[in-house]
């Protein structure tokens, strides 16, 4: 019986790791802002990855404000919660989201739509080729390898889009700007100024070289773009933005 334990899950799993090794969009990240862009891809009918380095999902939604369990977002964020059933109250002129439910909602609305949500993985590189220059997919490894500081080499997988989803670091983009002759720097985001800044990375989410896009916080990390504290409606917008940029590349609109 044991036995068929270990096969039941080893097969299944191995499955989606065929199924995934050629994919259409490929989101690195699953916080409010990659979580929201799989869901969107998906439902569009985009085979769609997400690859999340830690057993958790929703990134830095978890901790709420300092630990407090709520988050905010402007009221224009209305039709995003509602796509994704998020309830919320109307206080001091934002809306209020518990914290667990944003994550669980935001998770399952993703994997409903038909996205594949894979944690414990890590991406540490990107695939490239040039004459054009583009991104191709990326190198990955189990976060467990990483942490254990083995060396162990990766495997790949191909995608026609990756997406930085990765938050204040903007790995991605930056792993791409070191080793990729992009011409990209990242410089890092700017100290908060929050009635601006979603507004700019909404406005700056999308392509930053064919292949490879960036979404919500690694967005104002790639263009110096200030923080805005536990607010979290642009970082839906921008998710739900690179999808839109990314279904139309792909000619899926
Ligand atoms: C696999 C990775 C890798 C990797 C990281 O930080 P996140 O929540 O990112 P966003 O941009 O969707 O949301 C940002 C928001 O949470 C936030 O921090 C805000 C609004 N801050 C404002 C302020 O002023 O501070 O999620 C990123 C996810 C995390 O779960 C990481 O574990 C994961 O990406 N990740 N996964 N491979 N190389 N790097």
């Amino acid at each position: 019986m044991e036995a068929e334990i270990t096969l039941a899950v080893v097969e299944s799993a191995t499955e989606d790791w065929k199924k995934y090794s050629r994919c259409d969009a490929l989101i690195v990240g699953a916080g409010p802002s990659g979580l929201t862009a799989a869901k969107y891809l998906a439902e569009k009918g985009i085979k769609t990855l997400v690859l999340e380095r830690r057993l958790s999902l929703g990134g830095g939604i978890g901790g709420g404000g300092m630990l407090f369990h709520k988050v905010v977002a402007e009221k224009d964020v209305k039709d995003i919660l509602d796509d994704f059933k998020i309830r919320y109250q109307e206080r001091r002129g934002f809306l209020v989201v518990d914290a667990a439910e944003f994550v669980a909602k935001l998770a399952s609305g993703c994997i409903d739509s038909g996205a594949q949500i894979i944690q414990g993985v890590s991406v540490e590189d990107v695939i490239f080729r040039e004459d054009p220059l583009r991104i191709t997919g990326v190198c990955i490894q189990w976060s467990a390898v990483n942490l254990a500081n083995l060396h162990v080499d990766p495997v790949f997988i191909e995608s026609k889009a990756v997406v930085d989803a990765t938050g204040h670091a903007a790995e991605v983009v930056s792993v791409a700007a070191k080793k990729v002759p992009l011409n990209v720097s990242v410089i890092g985001e700017r100290s908060a100024y929050s009635e601006v800044a979603e507004k700019l990375i909404v406005e700056k989410t999308g392509k930053v070289v064919d292949g490879l896009y960036a979404t919500g916080m690694a967005v104002a990390s790639l263009y110096n773009l200030p923080r805005m504290g536990p607010i979290f409606g642009g970082m839906l917008k921008s998710g739900k933005k690179v999808a839109e940029i990314i279904a139309r590349d792909l000619g899926k609109l």
